[in-house]
């Protein structure tokens, strides 16, 4: 059966979406702030890979990088304090046929969301994660976070904090069925779009620590690291970190890294300086848990209807009835 053309030209401008069409509103982070890094990375994956918004969710939690969801023009939560990950798994099982990517800070993630975050690894449901670990508590004014590193003075740790920083990604490692772990900066843009694609493309939990800069509260912390290109390590693997000319002329500190190999990654992990940065750990054979338990319909809105529907018609007074 043919179409005709005004048909045929309406759908392909429905199937095709610029840039405009994720933008949602005006980012009010600080200027030099990481977090636009992200978004702007984010924003060209789901043109590059014409996601359409109607069925593209962003779930997040509370805190500077958790408004991430309001500057996206697709579906969207701005969640509660470290419920990130059980708000986007609920939407996941419910609608395994959305794309769903969760913003998490590293205190909504590594602190007060912490036992969500080790649960939501072992279920290993088909998420994109991005943790925007800027080392601080960023929306309420610079407080140290369980990434903060030794020494962070803050309003909490006004002589400086006296514990070494947690790592998330030797973290994120040592859970039963971890399936993907990545490392970017929010400085290197093509890199870090490149692992956001890759996070995207596997199926199961993939997450990505992002290394963010908050000059609001930390504007030195990673000074050092934007500075000398020899600070960071990029793992490069035909199944891995790809690299332009550009990139590759700049960070010549690099290392070939098989992403297969769990025990190298959690050593690749553990290194602090240079800043490992690419695909530390990819195993695409694990089960996803709304795989194990999917529900036999998915839960479009006309099922939802149908449902509703019988529940009304309980309570329904027939005529033949009341007779
Ligand atoms: C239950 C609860 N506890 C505490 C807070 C206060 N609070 C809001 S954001 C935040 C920390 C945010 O830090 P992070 O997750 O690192 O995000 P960032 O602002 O750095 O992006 C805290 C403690 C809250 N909103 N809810
Ligand atoms: S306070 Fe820090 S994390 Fe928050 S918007 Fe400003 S620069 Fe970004
Ligand atoms: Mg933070």
């Amino acid at each position: 059966m043919t179409m005709p053309v005004t048909q045929c030209l309406i759908k392909l401008h429905e199937a095709h979406h610029n840039l405009e069409d994720y933008q949602g509103g005006v980012p009010r982070w600080c200027s030099g702030c990481g977090d636009n890094a992200i978004l702007a990375a984010v924003q060209r994956l789901c043109r590059d890979e014409d996601l359409a918004p109607e069925r593209t969710v962003f779930v997040s939690g509370i805190g500077c990088s958790s408004r991430f969801p309001h500057y996206m023009k697709t579906y969207g939560c701005h969640g509660i304090h470290g419920r990130a990950f059980p708000i986007a798994e609920g939407v996941k099982m419910a609608r395994p046929d959305l794309a769903v990517f969760v913003n998490t800070g590293d205190g909504d993630c590594c602190s007060i969301g912490a036992a969500h975050w080790i649960h939501a690894v072992r279920y290993n449901m088909n998420l994109t994660v991005l943790l925007h670990d800027n080392e601080i508590y960023g929306l309420t004014k610079k407080q140290a976070s369980p990434t903060s590193p030794r020494g962070t003075r803050s309003n909490t740790t006004p002589r400086g904090s006296h514990l070494e920083g947690l790592n998330p990604l030797t973290v994120t490692l040592g859970v039963q069925n971890v399936s993907f772990v990545a490392q970017a900066v929010d400085w290197i843009p093509e890199v870090l779009y490149q692992i956001i694609r890759a996070a995207h493309h596997h199926k199961g939990f993939s997450f990505v620590r992002i290394l963010q800069r908050c000059p609001e509260w930390l504007p030195d912390l990673f000074e050092p690291y934007v500075k000398d290109p020899k600070k960071t390590m990029l793992l490069t693997h035909k199944d891995g970190l790809q690299l332009s000319d550009a990139v590759a002329r700049t960070y010549t500190n690099r290392r070939e890294h098989d992403p297969s190999n769990l025990a190298l990654a959690r050593e690749a992990a553990s290194q602090i300086e240079p800043i490992p940065v690419g695909i530390l750990y990819r195993n695409a054979a694990l089960p996803c848990y709304e795989d194990l338990r999917r529900s036999t319909r998915l839960r479009t809105a006309d099922y939802i209807k149908a449902g509703l529907e019988a529940e009304f018609d309980k309570f329904t007074v027939w005529p033949q009835a009341a007779s």
